[in-house]
């Protein structure tokens, strides 16, 4: 049994994956691809993942991508360390978690890291590398012409940040309903998994928006203090340690 993980270090979509094989114990190699060099538009890949993006899960030759597929599929294949109800209901509601997951705050989060680690990049391209680069994105072609190259502006941004106070309430809710500490009650699920990587990512942008809501505090320290949460958040994982300005950039 083998799996290659083509993934990026500070990719959300990517952490989500390489947290369910740390919990599960299942060894994986790491093919690392630079996003802003491209890696994940170059033909080889995009063989393996017409979207290009990551992450793509190799296992044993059976390639399978997008990572809540990725985790579902994981936690099909081997049960053990299970993030996945038994009960039909309670399995229906962590998928409907999951899919508000990509909704709400796995694409909000994307604005702010692009304004905030990205932009320098962009800004400093020709129009025309700018647009094949936009042009050459299979899924995000009109999210980076939106973008362009002085960034998403201020109305943009804070809807995002917006959407993303409103996922941390409805998280709020969640855990209440289900009496906590983890979105569906006592066990964490691959819904928990599923939005894990925005709020670790606000929080190292420093907008951690949820100081008023402490059931979603204790949340956080719980996914943090998981035993797959260090390997899977190896240095380099977090935007600031790429990006060291970011630390010193953005409001307290
Ligand atoms: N729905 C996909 C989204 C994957 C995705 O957006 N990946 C981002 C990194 S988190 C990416 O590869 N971006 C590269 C790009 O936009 O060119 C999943 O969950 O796997």
């Amino acid at each position: 049994m083998a799996f290659t993980l083509y993934n990026a270090p500070q990719s959300t979509c990517s952490q989500r994956v390489r947290f369910v094989l740390n919990a599960k114990k299942l060894p994986f190699a790491e093919v690392k691809l630079n996003l802003l060099e491209g890696d994940q538009l170059k033909p080889d890949y995009l063989k393996l993942n017409p979207n290009g993006v990551v992450p793509t899960l190799d296992h044993d030759g059976a390639i399978i991508t997008d990572s809540t597929v990725i985790t579902e599929y994981l936690d099909e294949v081997f049960p053990g360390n299970s993030f996945t109800p038994e009960n039909a209901v309670m399995r229906a509601r962590m998928r409907a978690l999951m899919h508000f997951a990509d909704e709400m705050p796995a694409a909000s989060v994307r604005v702010p890291t692009y304004n905030l680690a990205f932009l320098p990049r962009f800004a400093k391209m020709s129009r025309e590398e700018f647009v094949a680069l936009a042009d050459s994105k299979p899924l995000r072609r009109e999210f980076m012409m939106t973008m362009g190259q002085t960034g998403f502006p201020k109305a943009e941004m804070d809807a995002a940040l917006g959407r993303l106070r409103r996922s941390y309430e409805r998280m709020d809710r969640e855990i209440e309903a289900s009496g906590g500490p983890w979105l569906l009650g006592k066990e964490m699920s691959l819904a928990d998994v599923a939005i894990m990587p925005a709020v670790v990512r606000m929080d190292d942008l420093n907008f951690a928006d949820w100081q008023d809501l402490p059931r979603v505090i204790n949340w956080f320290n719980k996914v943090r203090e998981h035993s797959a949460f260090a390997p899977t958040y190896y240095d380099g994982s977090l935007l600031s340690q790429r990006f060291p300005h970011l630390k010193a950039k953005a409001p307290a």
